[in-house]
Order: C-alpha cells, then sequence, then structure tokens
C-alpha cells in the first residue's frame, strides 16, 4: 500500500498524480523534520536555501559531497521523499549520473536538475545566465535515467529558458528535448512577478510531462491558477531558511543590546529542542540497554 511504499515511489505518485501537490523547502534535519510536522507529503532540499544555511553563496561554493552529508542528516529524521536541487549536476553527464547513485544510497527520492553551466548562480539575482547546449543537456538527462536503479527515482528537468531571457520558443524546444530524453518531469522557471510566463509555456506543453513551478516571485498568483493550468507540483522553495533567518537576526539583537534574556517571547522552549531531537526516544532504550 501507498503507507509503506519507498520514498522513491511516492515522489513519483506526487509528482505524476493529476492533483496539484506541495513541497516545502528545508535545509538540514531540523528544519526538515518541521516540514514534515506541518503535514508536507515531501521536502525540497533547495539549494539556495542549504548553501545559504551553510553561510556560502548559491554558485555551487559548498561541494557536492557537503550536500550529501546535509540532506542524510535530512533523510534520517524524516519519512516523506526528499527532492534534491541538484543545480547542474556538478560537471558532466558522469558527475551527474554518480550524484544520482549517491542519492538512491542515502534515501533521496529525486533529484531535479537545471540547463546551467557549472558553475549556476541563482535564478532569482539579476546578473546574466548561460544556458547549457541542448543536446548535451538531454544526453546529461538520458545518462541519469539510464545509471538510476530504482525505477521510481524521479528526475526533474529544470528549464532555464525565461531565467536567461530567451522566451517561449526556447523554453519549448528544450522541454521536449528533456521530455523525448527521458525525464520524468519538467520544471519551468520564471522571476517575473506573474503567471504570464509559467501560463504562456502550460497552454502550448499541453501535460506532455508533469510541470513543476517555484512561485516564488509571482507568489501573489492566486494557487487556484495553478490548479486550473494542470501545475502537478508547486515548491515553496525557501521560506523556512528566510523565516528561520529573520527570527535568529532579530533574537541576536536583542539580546546584544540588552545583555539579558528577558522578554524573549518568540523562541522555542528548550523542552521543544529535546522533542524534535527526540530525547524521548533515548531515555527510553537508555533504561533498556545501558
Ligand atoms: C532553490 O531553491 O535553490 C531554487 C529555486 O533553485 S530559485 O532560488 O528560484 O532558483
Ligand atoms: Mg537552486
Amino acid at each position: 500500500s501507498l503507507l509503506f511504499s519507498k520514498r522513491t515511489t511516492k515522489l513519483k505518485n506526487l509528482i505524476q498524480s493529476k492533483d496539484l501537490e506541495f513541497i516545502m523547502e528545508a535545509h538540514n534535519g531540523l528544519s526538515a523534520l518541521i516540514v514534515q510536522e506541518a503535514g508536507f507529503k515531501g521536502i525540497w532540499a533547495s539549494g539556495l536555501s542549504m548553501s545559504a544555511g551553510l553561510g556560502v553563496r548559491d554558485c555551487n561554493e559548498a561541494s557536492w559531497t557537503q550536500l550529501l552529508e546535509v540532506l542524510e542528516f535530512m533523510a534520517e529524521r524524516t519519512t516523506i521523499p526528499i527532492l534534491m536541487d541538484g543545480d547542474t549536476g556538478f560537471g558532466n553527464y558522469n558527475n551527474a549520473r554518480r550524484l544520482v547513485r549517491k542519492l538512491e544510497e542515502r534515501g533521496i527520492a529525486g533529484v531535479c536538475f537545471e540547463d546551467k553551466i557549472f558553475p549556476k548562480r541563482n535564478s532569482l539575482g539579476d546578473g546574466a545566465q548561460e544556458l547549457a547546449n541542448i543536446q548535451e543537456f538531454s544526453n546529461k538527462i538520458k545518462a541519469c535515467k539510464d545509471f538510476q536503479r530504482d525505477k521510481d527515482f524521479q528526475i526533474v528537468a529544470r528549464c532555464e529558458s525565461f531565467i536567461a531571457g530567451w522566451g517561449l520558443e526556447n523554453a519549448l524546444e528544450r522541454c521536449e528535448a528533456y521530455r523525448k530524453a527521458g525525464v520524468d518531469a519538467v520544471l519551468i522557471h520564471s522571476k517575473q512577478s506573474d503567471f504570464t510566463e509559467i501560463e504562456s509555456f502550460v497552454k502550448v506543453w499541453n501535460n506532455r510531462l508533469p510541470v513543476v513551478i517555484v512561485p516564488t516571485n509571482y507568489y501573489k498568483t492566486p494557487t487556484e491558477e495553478f490548479r486550473k493550468h494542470n501545475i502537478s507540483l508547486a515548491i515553496w522553495a525557501n521560506h523556512n531558511l528566510r523565516a528561520s533567518l529573520k527570527a535568529m537576526q532579530d533574537t541576536s539583537k536583542q539580546i546584544f543590546e540588552r545583555q539579558n534574556l528577558i522578554g524573549l517571547d518568540n523562541i522555542a522552549s528548550v523542552k521543544e529542542v529535546f522533542r524534535l531531537q527526540n530525547e524521548e526516544g533515548l531515555e527510553k532504550d537508555d533504561k533498556k540497554y545501558l
């Protein structure tokens, strides 16, 4: 049954189902658990948030093995599927497929690769974006699909045509090539503040493969619009990182200025920290084994 299915199968069902589904960003073991406890059926291991959480830029400054360590903590504390933001795959087809192998070994359910050049730049920044050669990126996808061991492991091809300023025709040409290469879904990204680019794409795309979106900049678009346009998966991509960042800034500032801990109402109790760490589980086991 679904309840006992593998995480890869769960992610496959989320992506391939007709219904609009949502996954939420996490960037370490604790935030991953928080996403699961909130009720989400899946986790977006955001490149922006994982790198920001490590204090570095979102342009492949953290190595892929460093990210693998982060992902391992996220997988350890959760049972819902994790979709890794795999950026460009950290090299050519061989580097990308080897990452796929390592992700499978660590219980990660899928990966998203974007059609840019290593080292990538975050899509929401102002700088110029260089796209990968279509054939080369398609072959990278094909190599990864050929190499995965679990047939349900999901590979999402992320098209950056709109981000790089190339427009609809380019986006359609690319996504069709990635579909032919055997990808499981396409992610079409836009940094506009409205839904028009995405809408223009999905109208012509016509459900050839499930469509994934990241509505960070067009967040004012009602979720009903996504549903109406048959979006398969929406990613809330960075909001736990941004929420915690603001809370940490406010808390550090207040404690620094007041030189005391009075009136810190917006922080979790130590008890809550222990609960999330599952201290209780260890206490039980101590009784049994110590
Ligand atoms: C991320 O969350 O790292 C993403 C989405 O790739 S974006 O920041 O919009 O590029
Ligand atoms: Mg990213």
